[in-house]
């Protein structure tokens, strides 16, 4: 059972986190968006890649949903001291995978390479793959001018209005050939609950990949990241209005429509679902809340046997259209 998973940062790792506990690591891939990564104190910095290893390796902050659980800030404090109003919490032992990272990209390293290395060492079984090697990086364009994602996520907790994303050097960037054979052998793909905009269009932007999901033999379905015209975490509900897009689960289902055989939308969604039907999307309609562990494991198996309902059906070939590639 090959399961793919496409995330970003916490609501991603979350859902991951729910399959590897109901059904073990070893069947998972993780595409993961590498476009919140930057440049800090000269270090590179993978935040998307990071919080999906350490929640997998059981050692992520609950509280936060990233960096290390019970982590100390000695560094940061230290950076206090020195005046330079530091902005990004980097944790003591978060710092290391930093340290590391940069020392073996500059040995020439991949980034994939990287994170197998830095995973497989913290007993990560899944394989956390890293949309592309090649850099892209999110540009947000709002009504104060253009940031740096971090800057707008982070410095500015997203505050500013935006008007446009821009994903600089996707154009340029090849998909790696682990991310590719990943959704060509797939039994099942899952774009998880993040952010539809920063966190899974990048990875969608990356040339080839969209390609690759229309023609899987996979089913893909989609876990949706607004619950009741509210993002559950972060400023995906935000960013729709300030993009004039409604609110609303349907609005995701609609973003993702051509790629999609099934949506999952929350309980509290349930009067919207004859519309998501309506677009010829399957729908699971459940709790996705993952309060807790449980709920994390729970959700995993409701959409793994959401899929292998779904899975006949595709390979079947109920739309013989979603097998050629796109026009
Ligand atoms: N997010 C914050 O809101 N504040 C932080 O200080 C912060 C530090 C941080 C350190 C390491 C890391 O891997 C992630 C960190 N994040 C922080 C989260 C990060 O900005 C987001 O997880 C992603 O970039 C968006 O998904």
């Amino acid at each position: 059972m090959n399961i793919v998973v496409l995330a970003g940062g916490v609501g991603g790792a979350k859902l991951c986190h729910g399959i590897a506990l109901s059904s073990g690591q070893e069947h998972l891939s993780v595409v993961v968006n590498t476009a919140d990564d930057f440049e800090l104190y000269g270090l590179h910095i993978s935040p998307d890649l990071d919080t999906m290893m350490y929640t997998l390796a059981g050692i992520g902050n609950p509280q936060t949903g990233w960096g290390i659980a019970g982590d100390t800030f000695n560094n940061f404090d230290m950076l206090e001291r020195y005046g330079v109003q530091p902005w990004f919490r980097i944790g003591d032992r978060d710092l290391a995978t930093h340290l590391l990272r940069t020392q073996l990209i500059a040995e020439g390293m991949t980034l994939s390479a990287i994170t197998q290395t830095l995973a497989q060492r913290l007993g990560v079984k899944a394989r956390i793959l890293p949309m592309t090697d090649d850099r892209v990086r999110t540009v947000v364009d709002t009504d104060e001018g253009l940031f740096a994602f971090q800057d707008y996520f982070v410095k500015l907790k997203w505050q500013p209005e935006v008007r446009s994303l821009i994903f600089e050097g996707a154009e340029e960037a090849h998909p790696t050939d682990a991310v590719l054979r990943a959704i060509e052998v797939a039994d099942t793909i899952i774009i998880a609950p993040s952010n539809l905009y920063l966190s899974i269009d990048p990875i969608l932007a990356v040339p080839g990949i969209k390609e690759m999901l229309l023609n899987a033999a996979a089913p893909i379905i989609a876990v949706t990241p607004i619950i009741a015209g509210e993002s559950v975490k972060g400023p995906a509900a935000k960013l729709m209005r300030e993009l004039g897009v409604e609110c609303s689960a349907v609005a995701v289902a609609q973003h993702y429509a051509d790629l999609l055989n099934g949506f999952v939308l929350d309980s509290r969604d349930a009067a919207l679902e004859p519309r998501i039907a309506a677009m010829g999307i399957q729908t699971l309609v459940t709790d996705t809340l993952m309060t807790n562990l449980e709920a994390r494991a729970r959700l995993a198996c409701e959409v793994l046997d959401f899929a292998d309902r779904l899975r006949p059906e595709k390979l079947g070939g109920c739309c013989p259209d979603r097998l050629l590639p796109s026009s």
